[in-house]
């Protein structure tokens, strides 16, 4: 559900304004927040850009100047690096982009925040102009200060340990999707004004939508319990509610906001070629799961609540299935092979 807002406020007075609800802020998650948000209007500029390249001469090759051009994920790591790694509030980072850990500059302070974060979600997308987005995650660290860098044990933390979470859908605007802990607020990026203003306060997800997503490309990998859960959505019930429509864009971003502001089911399961799925706990599955929880909805790998999985490795994936509350419940009881009466 959304609430549109009328008044005019920009994401860094919406921060400032929210700082005293958490305890001990010393304005220094703002500033991480400040910095992070200019990463992201440099990225959105990239991204619009993205269909120009060729006209522009900044082919996947070279560029007019014969200078190496980066894949526009590439460029995006680059640029979220680069923004974040001097500001003194991180002691650590780790990206989809990058195997291991990314330090923090040696000629940098070093700051109590950790970010987690996937530059360009679907990115293959670009190619077609189709929605892609950034998703960040961020932790305080859990090792001593004293010890400067931040290490393996200050990234791999349940999802519940989460300060901030958040999502930028690259779309028809410009959206950043974020929460702290005290709900869901979307900002719409002005171009015009460089700002993000706040445009959906405090936004919930409907109990049950009408919308599944899922890659019925899969479905003779699916176990029988799952392809009977999706049989149960696509057929037609006396009180209408069913059967649901499908939507599948193929970028995660495009397909959780859906969800979100509609209602209705996102699933990548795990399947016979992908055990554990293919999206990612620590920089896909936990932010989005914060998101979603905030905003009143579920968020499972089919059993357990992803925001409670204990990571083990920075790029683990994780079956997951997200959306409203009733939806997600309903189809853990087909996973568990509990069937409604026909
Ligand atoms: P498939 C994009 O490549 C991505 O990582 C997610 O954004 C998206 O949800 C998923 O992969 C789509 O995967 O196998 O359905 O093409």
């Amino acid at each position: 559900m959304r609430m549109r807002v009328s008044k005019v406020v920009t994401i860094e007075r919406h921060i400032a304004e929210e700082e005293h609800l958490h305890g001990g802020a010393t304005g220094e998650f703002s500033r991480l927040m400040r910095d992070l948000t200019l990463a992201i209007r440099l990225i959105s500029r990239d991204v619009r850009r993205a269909g120009l390249n060729d006209i522009l001469g900044l082919t996947e090759n070279q560029n007019v100047h014969g200078e190496q051009v980066k894949k526009l994920d590439q460029i995006a790591n680059d640029t979220i690096f680069r923004a974040m790694d001097h500001g003194g509030h991180l002691c650590v980072m780790a990206s989809e982009e990058s195997e291991d850990l990314i330090p923090i500059p040696q000629e940098y302070p070093r700051g109590k925040y950790v970010l987690l974060f996937d530059p360009l979600d679907g990115s293959s997308n670009i190619d077609v102009n189709v929605t892609i987005g950034t998703i960040f995650s961020v932790y305080r660290r859990v090792t001593p200060d004293y010890l400067g860098d931040g290490t393996l044990e200050d990234v791999l933390q349940q999802g519940l340990r989460q300060v901030a979470a958040g999502y930028v859908c690259y779309g028809s605007s410009t959206q950043l999707v974020y929460t702290t802990g005290n709900g869901v607020d979307v900002f719409t990026y002005d171009p015009t004004i460089g700002e993000f203003l706040l445009s959906d306060e405090k936004v919930q997800i409907p109990a049950r939508g009408k919308y599944y997503s899922v890659n019925e490309g899969n479905s003779s990998k699916w176990n029988d319990n799952l392809k009977r859960y999706i049989e149960h959505l696509k057929t037609p019930s006396p009180d209408n509610k069913r059967p649901y429509s499908a939507r599948y864009v193929g970028s995660a971003i495009a397909d959780l906001h859906r969800t979100l502001i509609y209602g209705g089911i996102f699933m990548y399961p795990a399947d016979s070629s992908s055990p554990k799925g293919k999206l990612r706990l620590m920089y896909e599955a936990n932010p989005l799961s914060m998101i979603v929880e905030q905003a009143g909805g579920r968020a499972t790998d089919g059993v357990r609540r992803i925001l409670e999985l204990k990571p083990t490795a920075i790029h683990e994936r994780t079956p997951f299935y997200i959306g409203s509350r009733e939806d997600v419940l309903e189809a853990e009881a087909f996973l568990r092979g509990e069937f409604p009466a026909a």
